[in-house]
């Protein structure tokens, strides 16, 4: 065969490996959202004082994935808040929350209790719409803040 039709060969080889790229080590990239109380200040957003969080609004894209990671020094978790546009004025929360859950943004989910340094479980944005989340220790902080998935 000819050096070209070979090359080609190559490469189309090369590309059809199974259709899905993976990033390097087989793992799966998800956009970490940074959970510290001690560094990230309240801001205002849409749905009232956030704090805690970084970024206070995360704009994210359906079909693909966040994670929390605590670099505070102390724990944290990142709960669900359902059915709400606005902050609840008291915890939304229940003893649930330090119990890790869910796999998929529109559902109920917690990362649980995240001890200072760890990471939660990766969430897939499922479905496009405004989702408010915050903390099971110190909601009233105010620890909360949002995922726009568009
Ligand atoms: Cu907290």
């Amino acid at each position: 065969m000819k050096a070209s039709t070979c090359i080609l060969f190559l490469l189309l080889t090369a590309c059809t490996n199974g259709g899905v790229l993976t990033p390097p080590g087989g793992g799966t990239s998800a956009q970490a959202i940074d959970v510290n109380l001690t560094l990230n200040p309240s801001s205002q957003t849409s749905a009232g004082t956030s704090g805690g969080y970084a970024p206070a609004v995360t704009n994210v894209s359906v079909g693909t994935m966040v994670r929390f990671v605590n670099s505070d020094g102390f724990a944290h978790t990142a709960t669900a808040i359902s059915a709400a546009t606005t902050f609840p004025a008291g915890s939304p929360f229940s003893a649930s929350a330090q119990a890790q859950s869910g796999h998929s943004l529109s559902q109920n989910w917690s990362t649980g209790t995240l001890a200072a340094g760890a990471s939660s479980q990766t969430l897939l944005v499922d479905k496009a719409g405004t989702y408010l989340f915050g903390c099971f220790f110190h909601y009233g902080a105010p620890m909360r803040a949002v995922i726009v998935a568009h």
